[in-house]
């Protein structure tokens, strides 16, 4: 990673350096010395040697990739080109035009930063104002490396991926909807345990060390046979929905009709290590915008609250973040698609938050006006994560 550090790393107020260190305060590592995969520090064995051998999800059924970056917008408003990158063009023209400012504001390098010095005193509006606005650098392609693999909550065992849908609620109108459900939560996501001698050690840490012919980790039942939620250390989230709520229901094909987008940003996790990353997928803020928030007391809902199917691992974020233009629903790292550990059939990244943010293998987009429970916020971590 020859690249500089992006200006924007500098944190603005206390938040970032705020977060405990991971190793000095991880609950886990004095509860469960035996638990590898502690916290959001990297794992010991980083590549999964299982790539190969997992299920891949259904190949995209949609025209072939015609986008435009980030990086290239922004590079053809500096008046450069970059023919490494993929040409095409962009969604909207609205968003287009909405999000020129941005560039233009930054292409001699952030100008903005001194103004977020002069905001640090507020720590909301600096947020706010620059940190979400701001877009992340975006690099060539040939930067890129394959993403280590770092987490294994909710993605302990293979879903089938023809069983995945990306659960919606607190969408307005949602009964209008083809994809309305009265209880979103009834949802049975088919899980099969995980049966790999090579997969990482960190998905053992509820299994034999060494088991190839059973099953690693197996998700509890309840007493009448339903799948518990909410098993990792964290526990359960707050923010889990109540049975019965309606919602909407969608299919990777119905997400494959917003259009493609690719960008090579750096993802990087609070332990210290970062990676530059080629993802491609759909960007969220076009999700959000087929399936706006219901108005809650007639205003918009803050928040965004996502999860794993099952609830293991779970994020919460401002609406303004999910809103970002390079906060992206990812299909496929490096091109190729996404890897069970890797949250198949669909991860997000957001390069202006740390990994934790960057939930893996999502079941569910709930808009809410609470602020969400999330993962590592529970264990002690910063809620904003912000870069
Ligand atoms: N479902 C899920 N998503 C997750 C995690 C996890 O454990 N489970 N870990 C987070 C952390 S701390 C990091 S650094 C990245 C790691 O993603 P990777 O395994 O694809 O590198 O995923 C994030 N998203
Ligand atoms: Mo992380």
């Amino acid at each position: 990673m020859s690249e500089p550090q992006p200006e924007i790393q500098e944190p603005v107020g206390a938040e970032p350096s705020a977060a405990p260190e991971p190793a000095a305060t991880e609950p886990e590592s004095a509860a469960a010395p035996e638990a590898v995969a502690a916290g959001p520090q990297p794992a010991a064995e980083a590549e999964p040697a299982s790539k190969a051998t997992e299920a891949a999800p259904p190949p995209p059924v949609v025209p072939p990739a015609v986008v435009e970056t980030d990086a290239q917008i922004r590079a053809r408003s500096a008046g450069m080109t970059r023919r490494s990158l993929v040409v095409g063009v962009i969604g909207a023209a609205a968003g287009y035009a909405g999000y020129r400012w941005i560039d233009q504001s930054e292409k001699d390098g952030r100008q903005e930063l001194p103004l977020r010095k002069a905001f640090h005193v507020d720590a909301d509006v600096a947020r706010g104002v620059f940190r979400e606005r701001g877009l992340a650098p975006t690099y060539s392609v040939d930067k890129a490396v394959d993403l280590r693999f770092n987490g294994p909550y909710g993605v302990r065992d293979d879903i089938d991926v023809s069983s995945w849908r990306l659960q919606m609620a607190g969408v307005a109108d949602a009964e209008k909807h083809p994809q309305y459900q009265k209880d979103i939560t009834a949802w049975n996501y088919v899980m099969t345990p995980r049966v790999d001698p090579n997969a990482p050690k960190t998905v053992d840490s509820k299994g034999p060390a060494e088991a190839p012919k059973e099953a690693i980790w197996t998700r509890s039942k309840d007493g009448f046979g339903a799948p518990m939620r909410g098993q990792e250390e964290a526990g359960e989230s707050d923010s889990t929905l109540d049975d019965g709520t309606p919602g909407i229901s969608l299919t990777m094909a119905d997400l494959m009709k917003l259009p493609r987008h690719e960008l090579v940003t750096e993802f990087k996790c609070i332990e210290g290590w970062s990676e530059i990353v080629h993802w491609s997928g759909v960007r969220l803020v076009d999700l959000l915008e087929l399936y706006p928030p219901a108005k809650v007391d007639g205003r918009e809902p803050r928040y965004v609250y996502m999860e794993t199917p099952y609830g293991d691992y779970y994020c919460g974020y401002d609406l303004s973040a999910c809103r970002h233009p390079q906060s992206l629903l990812v299909t496929e790292m490096s091109g190729r698609p996404l890897t069970q550990l890797h949250g198949a059939p669909l991860r997000l990244h957001m390069p202006i938050k740390y990994g934790y943010k960057q939930i893996k293998r999502i079941g569910l987009i709930a808009y809410t006006d609470k602020k969400p429970d999330d993962y590592w916020t529970k264990l002690g971590y910063d809620w904003y994560a912000g870069l």
